[in-house]
């Protein structure tokens, strides 16, 4: 069947769950009746989309970790202690990377193997695997939300037991997904997964389960300008609304110029919002999420500390619904419980400190927002004119093109003729436009600002200032210097 952005009929989805449900024995374990029933008994304050909501209403500004190990009972001793001592307003469980590849047999031997070890030999709690009951413990455990975080291109029996055992909230999309952590996974294909999960949630929502569906908007973490983040989540929001998800956040990297990103997380919101009411999706709730810096940290745990607050007061400064926190452990891989502690107790103090200050509106903040409302614009409209009008068609056919296109991006899609450079000020620019469908005054725009940088540093702009942006965080500065 032709890839189009239309809601999938019931006869479609049901055939396509009984095959998804078959992908291993613990599909059989999905009851729709018994999760609708589990679901209807959580109180609103264990269901993402009302917290979100609730929280939206009063300004607060939620904090979550990353966690998830092999073995289920320290997974969720794991989560308490963040719940507890972390004082983390919403829990993730982070799934391992054969799970994101479905390859359940190796995530089994994984799971015997962390026993026979005694600690978790896997990065990421294998759900699939233990199946709905064993995950609905997770869910019980906990007394905040609980979301399960992966990267997954075809996270359909993923989402099906996630969603049977409880969970509230469901990471990904069908680009987001896709092109930052798979090499050979057509678009395509990705996209009719996600429409699935999409489809499932809304499944769920005609019984009145809202599941909030989040969107990985730092894409690789790797200087995405936001414009191309933002253009990426609006569409993979449109395309969720369309199957019936009724509560979408949207995702942000942090860059780390202070008004590019306080630009970013505002223009986030409303660009999003008024996408979703163009469309005819004005009751669908949209949120946002701030991703403390995804890029290369320092090793040094006070260094990543410094890289953390920075994030914090980011955040609270921009206006954001959630967090996503980093910990002093980033630079050298799974984070212990204890480090995970530090990251939210750190994050919450500045922000806690930030709460009755706020940015001046200055002429640079506009001008930045006026940029990246207008590039979104450039590459939206062109998306949609590929596809003829079809918002599916389109991206295929825009990632082939490269008018769609993520730096560094590791997918054979991503035609990845872009190059991002930091400016002068430390702001992330485009100093290869690829094919991007941007206008001659947009590329002007991000020209002179990189020529700038360069006269001030004395060297042409190219790769070489390019590697060192790449590394320049994880060595003590932002804008990368020669050596
Ligand atoms: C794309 C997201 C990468 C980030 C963290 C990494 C990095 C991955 C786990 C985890 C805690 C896990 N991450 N897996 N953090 N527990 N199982 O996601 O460290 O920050």
């Amino acid at each position: 069947m032709l890839l189009e952005n239309r809601r999938w009929s019931p006869p479609q989805l049901e055939e396509a769950r009984r095959q998804a449900l078959a992908g291993w024995p613990t599909g059989a374990g999905v009851d729709l009746q018994d999760a609708y029933a589990f679901h209807h008994s959580l109180p609103p304050e264990r269901v993402a989309h009302r917290k979100l909501q609730a929280g939206a209403a009063a300004g607060r500004i939620f904090l979550q970790p990353r966690a998830g190990v092999a073995l289920l009972a320290e997974h969720i001793e794991l989560l308490s202690t963040l719940e507890t001592r972390g004082c983390a307003d919403f829990l993730p469980t982070t799934i391992d990377s054969y799970t994101r590849q479905n390859r359940y047999s190796e995530a089994d031997r994984g799971i015997e193997e962390s026993k026979a070890a005694g600690r978790s030999l896997l990065n990421g709690l294998p759900a699939v695997n233990y199946g709905v009951g064993n995950c609905r413990r997770i869910v019980e455990a906990a007394g905040v939300p609980v979301q399960v975080r992966h990267g997954t291109p075809d996270a359909r029996l993923l989402a099906e037991i996630a969603l049977a055992a409880g969970f509230t909230d469901f990471e990904g999309g069908g680009i987001s997904y896709n092109i930052p952590y798979a090499k050979d996974v057509p678009l395509e294909h990705s996209l009719r997964c996600w429409q699935y999960v999409d489809r499932l949630c809304g499944l769920y929502a005609e019984q009145g389960i809202v599941i909030n569906r989040e969107m990985f908007g730092p894409l690789t973490g790797t200087l995405v300008p936001p414009a191309i983040s933002h253009a990426v989540g609006i569409i993979e929001a449109l395309l969720a609304a369309e199957q019936g998800v009724r509560s979408i956040a949207l995702g942000y990297g942090q860059g780390g110029n202070l008004v590019q990103d306080v630009a970013a997380l505002r223009t986030l919101s409303d660009l999003g919002r008024s996408y979703l009411d163009r469309s005819g999706y004005q009751d669908v709730q949209l949120t946002t999420v701030f991703h403390q810096w995804m890029g290369g940290f320092p090793q040094d745990e006070s260094r990543a500390q410094g890289v953390i607050a920075w994030g914090a007061a980011t955040a609270a400064l921009g206006g954001v619904n959630k967090v996503i926190v980093k910990t002093p452990h980033e630079a050298l891989g799974i984070p212990t419980a204890e480090a995970n502690v530090v990251g939210l107790l750190c994050t919450r103090q500045v922000i806690m400190m930030l709460a009755e200050q706020s940015l001046p509106e200055t002429p640079g903040l506009q001008a930045e927002e006026a940029i990246i409302r207008q590039e979104v614009r450039e590459i939206f409209d062109r998306v949609l004119e590929l596809g003829e009008g079809d918002l599916a068609a389109g991206v295929v056919r825009s990632f082939a093109a490269g008018v769609l296109d993520v730096p560094f991006a590791p997918s054979r899609c991503a035609k990845g003729s872009i190059l991002p450079a930091r400016d002068r000020d430390g702001a992330i620019r485009l100093l290869n436009f690829g094919d991007l469908p941007l206008s001659r005054e947009i590329r002007e725009f991000h020209r002179q600002k990189i020529e700038e940088r360069g006269r001030a540093e004395k060297r042409e702009p190219g790769f070489r200032m390019v590697i060192d942006d790449i590394y320049a965080i994880s060595k003590g500065m932002l804008v990368g210097k020669r050596k």
